[in-house]
């Protein structure tokens, strides 16, 4: 089956109110007791009876400590722009920079804080009806001595370039204002999940996985929604992705899911759990708040529970802080990076003039794994404001357009981004 036919399914599935993790009644009941008709609302102060996954009760085998703020790493303001718990990469931050985002500006995002993991206790549980036995705990040591992969991807946030619904489209959304540096690519290494799921004797009945991360329970509006966790099918599972324990070479940061997290190539970042303390096989359909209550689409044109989505959008983004300043009547090299989750970029045009004129960009290195194509361009900018846009078309055809489809959580902007800079 392919994605469209598994997120359909999954749809049908929850609302025949046949899920189990996450029901589309436990849902109805938490909007209810907030007091409000939307499921995007937040929670109210009545905590809601959420049947967990089975197993979900017992006790992590490492228990994490708290650093004193949500995110460990340091985070200068010439780096990062900082929303509370979550931390965005200042795009200026990539200029001069290879192709790979160190970690030292990698963007942050945290339901809530970064948990310390002694990784000498720490154990990967796998368990559940979809294994032939169980459950299995792998420790790191265990782990590092699987066969390795290393890949080059990108990890995603759904709501990166959320900011641009409003301040572009006038549009209301909720969720945290990104422009666009929820986004970074790594090199990331670690074991197949599917090397450690049929090492654990995977079933021939399995259907969907759970994993779950070790931070601390999410909890919005006074309601406990549990560990961040959400549903894999099966078949991504499978096919490319990663139990991921190092990342640009070496051990993974407290703050990117240390000591090992899911890596899932051209998907939302949510997919890619951190922390990760447990992966639930099952032999039926999963649910979880974050793939119901969150990350859908809702809104006019999408069905009354929202319509569900996995995979990334286009988008391209230039190597400059919005405003900036640049020497006017003197040649700047403008530099920027597109990319796509659904192929390589094949080519990017750029505009100086507010998108009257459009050149192609040139390509600066390959366009590498799960990643992005860096480019150029030559400018000379006479003194004044001016508006830069750049619109990255990949090998399957599709290019940004210039309005993004609205929808209330303001996920998956992909439309062209307008970008003043000033010379003078
Ligand atoms: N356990 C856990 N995993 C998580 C999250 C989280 O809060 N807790 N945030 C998710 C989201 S929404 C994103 S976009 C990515 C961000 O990864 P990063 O912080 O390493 O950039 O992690 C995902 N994995
Ligand atoms: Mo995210």
């Amino acid at each position: 089956m392919d994605e469209f036919g598994y997120d359909l399914g999954r749809l049908h599935d929850w609302l025949a109110g046949s899920a189990r993790g996450f029901s589309r009644r436990d849902l109805l009941k938490l909007t209810a007791a907030a007091g409000v008709a939307g499921p995007a609302a937040q929670a109210s102060s009545t905590p809601p009876i959420i049947k967990q996954a089975a197993g979900q009760a017992s006790a992590p085998p490492a228990s994490p400590v708290q650093a004193a703020g949500p995110i460990v790493k340091p985070l200068p303001p010439e780096l990062f722009t900082v929303f509370g718990s979550n931390a965005e990469m200042r795009w200026s931050a990539m200029a001069g920079q290879g192709h790979l985002v160190p970690v030292d500006r990698f963007f942050v995002r945290n339901h809530t804080s970064t948990p310390i993991i002694d990784r000498d206790t720490w154990r990967l549980e796998l368990t559940g009806a979809g294994l032939r036995r169980g459950p299995v705990f792998y420790s790191y040591d265990e782990l590092r001595r699987f066969p390795s992969v290393t890949m080059t991807t990108a990890v995603e946030c759904a709501g990166n370039g959320r900011s641009f619904f409003t301040s572009q489209q006038g549009q209301t959304v909720s969720g945290t204002a990104w422009q666009l540096g929820a986004i970074g690519v790594a090199r990331w290494r670690g074991v197949r999940l599917s090397t450690l799921l049929h090492h654990a004797g995977l079933g021939r009945n399995a259907v969907d996985l759970m994993p779950s991360g070790l931070d601390p329970h999410y909890v919005t509006g006074g309601v406990d929604l549990g560990p961040v966790r959400r549903p894999l099918p099966l078949l991504k599972a499978l096919t490319d992705v990663l139990v991921a324990y190092e990342m640009n070479g070496s051990p993974l940061p407290p703050d990117h899911g240390a000591p090992a997290r899911l890596i899932v190539p051209y998907w939302i970042g949510i997919s890619s759990i951190k922390w990760l303390g447990r992966i639930e096989v099952a032999d039926e359909p999963l649910f979880s708040p974050w793939n119901t209550q969150f990350y859908r689409l809702f809104g006019p044109g999408y069905p009354v529970d929202g319509r569900p989505f996995n995979r990334q959008v286009i988008k391209s983004a230039f190597e400059l802080d919005r405003n900036a300043q640049l020497p006017a009547g003197r040649r700047v090299r403008l530099t920027g990076r597109s990319w796509s989750a659904s192929g390589a970029i094949k080519h990017v045009e750029v505009s100086t003039d507010g998108g009257t004129r459009w050149r192609r960009a040139r390509p600066v290195g390959a366009g590498e794994g799960a990643a992005w194509q860096r480019w150029e361009l030559d400018w000379l900018p006479a003194a004044g404001a001016h508006e830069l846009l750049a619109r990255a078309t990949d090998v399957r055809g599709n290019t940004q357009p210039d309005v993004a489809a609205y929808n209330e959580l303001g996920y998956l902007f992909d439309a062209v981004v307008r970008h003043p800079v000033v010379a003078a």
